[in-house]
């Protein structure tokens, strides 16, 4: 597996750039998300099952960027959701049909906005996200440095001889990061990010090559930023 390790704390790695390619998108093999509370519905005697939701909202965002959420869900009948958001902050919009909560914050919103909650519900039980605050910064002078080594081997032990770049995945929920960054220069083995909100990030890298097949993820490397 390709791994990437924040500065002072490089890794050692194994080469990887994956066979099978694809898979950008999405989560990464990582730690839970906040847990589901459960509401007032439970199973019924229709046989109904709740639906769980789970996620690590942003707790701060830099005014002038855009906070996304999008909380992961799941009905083990398979049922129609429906989501519904109280303490929504002005700058923001929600979906009823994804529970995603998006929008850009500029200087007039700075602050923290507390008690934010989501509920979804699949028609017979209601459950809810635990209540989560947004805490708009004027100023983000946080950053992290990532770094790793070239891999040299395909995830199936051939030799890899056009690796083109790096993607790099960062976020405050390291199970749906939000941000990515393409880096188009094999001979990079380091990279700052930066303008980090104070909170714990998550990163992660791939590697990619001229035919555009991107590696797994790498493992994930976290830092504090005071
Ligand atoms: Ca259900």
């Amino acid at each position: 597996m390709f791994t990437i390790a924040t500065v002072g704390v490089l890794v050692g790695m194994l080469g990887a750039c994956g066979g099978g390619g694809g898979g950008a998108s999405g989560g990464t093999t990582a730690t839970g998300g906040t847990g589901t509370s459960n509401g007032f519905g439970g199973s019924n005697s229709t046989g109904n099952k709740p639906p769980s939701i789970s996620g690590n909202p942003p707790s701060a965002i830099l005014q002038g960027t855009e906070y996304v959420f999008v909380p992961k869900v799941s009905d083990p009948d398979g049922d129609r959701l429906t989501f519904w958001v109280t303490g929504l902050p002005s700058w923001a919009s929600f979906s009823s049909s994804t529970g995603r909560i998006k929008g850009t914050p500029d200087l007039g919103d700075l602050g923290s906005i507390t008690g934010i909650r989501i509920g979804v519900t699949d028609g017979a039980a209601n459950v809810y996200l635990s209540p989560f605050s947004i805490d708009v910064v004027a100023t983000a002078l946080g950053s992290a440095t990532l770094s790793w080594e070239s891999p040299t081997q395909r995830a199936d032990g051939s030799p890899l001889m056009n690796l083109a770049g790096f993607k790099i995945y960062w976020g405050m929920d390291p199970d749906g990061l939000s941000n990515s960054m393409t880096i188009a220069n094999p001979g990079l083995t380091s990279f700052m990010i930066e303008q980090l909100v104070p909170a714990r990030w998550y990163f992660v890298a791939t590697a990619f090559d001229t035919e555009g097949l991107e590696s797994s993820f790498s493992n994930i490397a976290s830092k504090m930023i005071l």
